[in-house]
């Protein structure tokens, strides 16, 4: 496969994760290195999921709600009735706040990232029932362009993901490249076509599927009667910086909802 680096993407040098490791096991970070992606199993407690579930979803039926009155019913990426994208719960919910901060992400920012990091982006994407669309390759540092390019996605279940009801798909290795070029399509940003190589990750509500900003995913299409629902928060290292189209370079740090989540080492939850 014939790649085309992004305009942006000059320098970039993958750095293989090596312990000593605070959360992870020495096969997830051999498997982080070699493919972009693991997954952590029955991690986080039913009643945390349940908890958070609630908090977020009255704000996404806010969210498919406004989507309903607009023309097409649609914006960018987001369509009513069938997938959505609710922004930034840790503005609205503590409960959510202080999830973002919970030690297994703490843990996982000490164990891939490095000493310093912050919630660099954080929204709950809900696939409706028999949503007859996938959602395209893409690198999460193909929609907007940071700096370190390799941040970490944890797109955690909020219930169980199956192939039927729309689960993530990997690409495995694309992730040493940096980020691709993408294309505007009416689904989203793409970088990838085809299915050869994918590998499917089904996780259960309590799981999380990690992998990198640089990791190429899709999610299939909903052939089920069951709405599937993730939250995705996305951390990245402090002093990270978004490059916007007219060249200036935007500091992440809010300190709304781009908090420190480790700091020289340590845990802040
Ligand atoms: O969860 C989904 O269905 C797609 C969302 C996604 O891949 C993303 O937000 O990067």
């Amino acid at each position: 496969m014939t790649l085309k680096k992004h305009a942006l993407n000059k320098d970039f040098i993958w750095q293989n994760t090596n312990g000593p490791f605070v959360l992870i096991s020495d096969q997830q970070a051999q498997q982080w290195n070699q493919s972009g992606f693991f997954v952590l199993e029955d991690v986080l407690p039913a009643d945390l999921i349940t908890s958070v579930k609630a908090a977020i979803d009255p704000m996404e039926a806010k969210t498919n709600a406004f989507l309903r009155t607009i023309e097409d019913k649609r914006k960018f990426i987001a369509r009513a009735d069938e997938i959505t994208f609710a922004l930034h719960p840790v503005l609205k919910s503590e409960t959510v706040k202080d999830f973002s901060m919970h030690p297994v992400f703490a843990g996982l920012c000490l164990d891939l990232l490095g000493p310093t990091s912050r919630l660099y982006w954080d929204q709950a994407v809900y696939k409706k029932p028999y949503c007859p669309e996938e959602f395209p390759w893409h690198q999460d540092n193909g929609y907007n362009f940071v700096s370190p390019q390799d941040y970490l996605t944890c797109w955690v279940p909020l219930v169980d993901a199956t192939v039927e009801n729309g689960c993530p798909w990997v690409m495995p290795g694309i992730h040493k490249t940096g980020t691709i070029e993408h294309w505007q399509t009416d689904l989203g940003w793409q970088c990838l076509k085809g299915m050869v190589d994918a590998v499917p990750v089904e996780a259960k509500a309590g799981d999380i599927i990690v992998f990198s900003s640089l990791t190429p995913h899709r999610t299939g299409p909903n052939q089920t009667d069951i709405e599937r629902k993730s939250y995705i928060l996305q951390y990245s290292h402090d002093g990270s910086v978004m490059h916007t189209d007219d060249d200036q370079q935007v500091p992440q740090d809010n300190p709304d909802r781009q908090f420190l989540v480790t700091e020289n080492g340590t845990q802040l939850g």
